[in-house]
């Protein structure tokens, strides 16, 4: 029996591919159990037994079959390993500057993450019925993200709370960095010149593209949204990848 942390997830997911960053940052052998987001079926997050484990339902998760310890939300993820494994790089731990990592993890969820309802998921997810407010709505609050990003936090620092990349980056960049041409292509970065060289340094840190091969397969989707097959399609590779890669750091 392996000892190794289960992670639950699909690796198109941003929440996700910001723990496989981590992990592949850090080179951690890890199990990945593909689990579809919102589907009742066996594997799916809303099956009863994956909400007897993680009562909110989504994906990722982790599962540690050593101590049987359980742990939802991404950011809550990414703590916890850095705490454990004391990736003080990732998360510092003198306590001003960890409390400014903290900061912008908790800011990040009512706006940089609305990229996705707001670019993202209306072309590549048609089917959650999202309504035009709703996009719009997070279209805005994506806007008052990014511009915090450029005017603000990117401005002063080279990262977005000093001069190397944190957990704050990396939960930014998978929101923020999914868009770029390279992949779906969903936003023009031009008049933002401070985010841009942040996207581009970001590419560079260790385990970007190991987490991001999905979204290299996946492509442009800027002009047609992607069947859900060409999505199933992306998500396979992306596991494939991973599990080829899982087998070089054992
Ligand atoms: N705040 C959560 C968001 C995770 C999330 O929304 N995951 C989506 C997939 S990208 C999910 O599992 N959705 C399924 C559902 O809500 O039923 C995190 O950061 O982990």
């Amino acid at each position: 029996m392996t000892n190794k942390l289960k992670i639950y997830a699909v690796p198109m997911s941003q929440a996700v591919r910001a723990v496989l960053w981590v992990l592949f940052n850090k080179e951690l052998p890890f199990e990945l159990v593909l689990t579809i987001p919102g589907s009742k079926d066996e594997n799916g997050s809303r099956h009863p037994d994956y909400l007897s484990k993680f009562p909110n339902g989504t994906i990722p998760a982790l599962e540690d079959p050593e101590s049987g310890f359980l742990l939802a939300e991404s950011h809550a993820i990414m703590c916890y390993l850095c705490n454990k494994y004391e990736w003080t790089d990732l998360y510092p731990n003198q306590h001003e500057a960890r409390a400014k990592v903290d900061d912008f993890l908790h800011y990040h969820h009512r706006n940089i993450k609305e990229a996705s309802v707001g670019y993202f998921a209306p072309m590549a997810r048609p089917d959650l019925g999202l309504t035009e407010g709703a996009i719009n709505m997070s279209k805005r609050l994506f806007s008052n993200g990014l511009n915090a990003l450029e005017t603000q936090w990117l401005e002063k620092n080279s990262f977005i709370t000093g001069d190397e990349a944190t957990i704050a980056d990396i939960a930014a960049y998978v929101e923020v960095g999914q868009l770029q041409s390279q992949f779906t292509n969903l936003f023009d970065f031009e008049p933002f010149p401070n985010v841009t060289r942040w996207l581009n340094a970001m590419t560079q840190l260790k385990g970007h593209d190991d987490s991001h091969l999905v979204l290299s397969e996946l492509g442009d989707i800027s002009k047609t949204p992607p069947e859900m097959e060409d999505l199933m399609t992306a998500n396979i590779k992306g596991f494939k990848h991973i599990a080829q890669k899982l087998t070089e750091i054992k």
